[in-house]
């Protein structure tokens, strides 16, 4: 924070505002909390550290600029497209949660990023430092703010940053830096996929240990010096990679086979690359491999991913709610064998939709769109050979279950149907936990 003796803006009253709010006045900083939503709910939570004549609703106005030096913004603000755009150019400082995290020079500091997979690998890590016996809190993006972990003494702190985190961030000092993979994301906010994966690579700048996807073609490997990789083709070449023999897969560490797909609790390749992510972070923190592996065995998978979580008469029900873009669902299909009937829909986020047309023509066998944009990805994925539109989620549940029926009929292997939207939920829910909570309780209803 720069020194001033006008009050700290904080721009933005969600979660983030809130651990904002909180952080400056135990610290006993003078500051005004604005937020553009006129109707937001002042809660008790919200009282407790911040008085209602210090809260300013509505558009924030060009005024307000010069009331202050010092502006916090939430990550749910996007200062390119608003009047905030001034603060920029009137040379403020502008800082977000996590440069004041970063102020506090906490040690141990572990940052991960990336289009999918962030907040899977991010408990995972979470889950098998705990298992070795270290105090440890993940948060960011997932769970707490990253403030709030100040609140107490970790030996390891975890975060998960969102490319909106990250877009306004100045610096953040880690231990380890990873970055799960980049692939098109979030487009309608940082306009270029260049612009996207440049803000994605700014959690390796300040990291001791820079940790390379090696299998990822946006992760630019050669502008960094790192001595831990994951994936890639040769054994030799990452700390651990997959690789396939007689149908089955394997997590390796360098040469050595280490785990068995059939060992572990996660559907999908892609969560065995997950975990060899995690594991790199873990072997560059200089801990024992060997005692995590008993973890990984029993780490769950989160909820609203690829969550199986109801089985009957050889159908499957799998919610991955929380896929809100083509790579994630992408990924859904590959993981599953058998029949699939994929439920897919919601709000767009892109027009693009062929590599994800590629991938449902071999393996979906109906396809149940609902939602918003339900025409658009009927005109855009047109090779599966059953397409079905409903409007809402509610009738898509019931559409999927008479087409398993009827698949049924001919067919004694699993039939599995899955909620992959590839959209965000926002045309119809808050979130796509409540997406997921929904989607649940409709096929729990059915079979009662
Ligand atoms: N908003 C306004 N006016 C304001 C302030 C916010 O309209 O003045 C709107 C934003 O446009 C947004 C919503 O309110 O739609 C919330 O924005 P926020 O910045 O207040 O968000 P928080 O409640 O602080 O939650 C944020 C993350 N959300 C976003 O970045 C949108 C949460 O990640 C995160 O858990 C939380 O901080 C704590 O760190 C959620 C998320 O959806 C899980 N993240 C996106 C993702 O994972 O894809 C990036
Ligand atoms: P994020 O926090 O980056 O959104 P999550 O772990 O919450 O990542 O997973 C989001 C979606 O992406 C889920 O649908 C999940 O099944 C899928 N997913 C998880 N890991 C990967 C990965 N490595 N590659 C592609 N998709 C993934």
């Amino acid at each position: 924070m720069e020194k001033s003796n006008l009050p700290i803006a904080v721009i933005g009253l969600g979660k983030t505002g809130i651990s904002i709010a909180k952080y400056l006045k135990k610290n006993n900083q003078n500051f005004l909390v604005y937020d553009t939503r006129i109707n937001l709910e002042i809660t008790n939570e919200i009282k407790k550290y911040v008085s209602k004549e210090n809260i300013i609703l509505g558009d924030f106005k060009k005024k307000y600029i010069e009331d202050h030096d010092n502006f916090v913004i939430s990550p749910g603000i996007n200062l390119k497209n608003s009047l905030l755009n001034e603060i920029t150019n009137k040379r403020k400082n502008i800082q977000t949660d996590i440069d004041i995290f970063n102020d506090r020079k906490r040690d141990n500091v572990i940052c991960i990023t990336g289009s999918n997979g962030k907040t899977t690998v991010t408990l995972i890590i979470e889950h098998i430092l705990k298992s070795l016996g270290k105090k440890v809190k993940a948060g960011g993006n997932v769970g707490l703010p990253a403030l709030e972990l100040l609140e107490d003494n970790y030996q390891y702190n975890i975060l998960e940053l969102s490319s909106f985190q990250l877009e306004m961030t100045k610096k953040i000092n880690c231990v380890a830096a990873l970055i799960t993979n980049i692939t098109p994301d979030h487009l309608d906010r940082h306009k270029t996929f260049e612009n996207y994966i440049k803000i994605k690579h700014k959690v390796f700048k300040n990291s001791k240990n820079v940790i390379i996807n090696l299998t990822d073609k946006n992760i630019r490997k050669n502008d960094y010096k790192y001595k831990f990789s994951f994936g890639g083709i040769d054994k030799r070449e990452s700390n651990f990679s997959v690789h396939r023999e007689r149908e089955v897969n394997y997590i390796y560490q360098g040469l050595k086979k280490l785990i068995s797909e059939k060992d572990i609790l996660l559907i999908g390749y892609h969560n065995l690359i997950n975990i060899c992510a995690s594991l790199t972070v873990i072997e560059s923190l200089g801990l024992d491999i060997q005692k995590s592996i008993k973890s990984i065995k029993e780490f769950k998978c989160v909820e609203h991913r690829m969550e199986s979580f109801y089985s009957k008469e050889n159908i499957t029900w799998i919610n991955d709610s929380k896929s809100t873009n083509i790579d994630s669902t992408i990924s859904a299909i590959n993981s599953l064998d058998n029949f699939t009937i994929l439920l897919m829909g919601g709000k767009s986020k892109t027009n693009n939709y062929k590599s994800l047309e590629m991938a449902a023509h071999n393996k979906v066998d109906t396809l149940i769109l609902f939602g918003e944009c339900r025409k658009l990805l009927k005109e855009n994925i047109k090779s599966v050979k059953n397409i079905i539109m409903v409007k809402s989620l509610d009738k898509a549940v019931i559409e999927a279950m008479k087409s398993a029926e009827n698949i049924r009929k001919n067919y004694q292997n699993n039939i599995n149907i899955l909620l992959s939207p590839a959209c965000s939920s926002f045309d119809m829910f808050k979130s796509y936990e409540e997406r997921g909570v929904f989607f649940k309780k409709c096929v729990l209803n059915l079979y009662r």
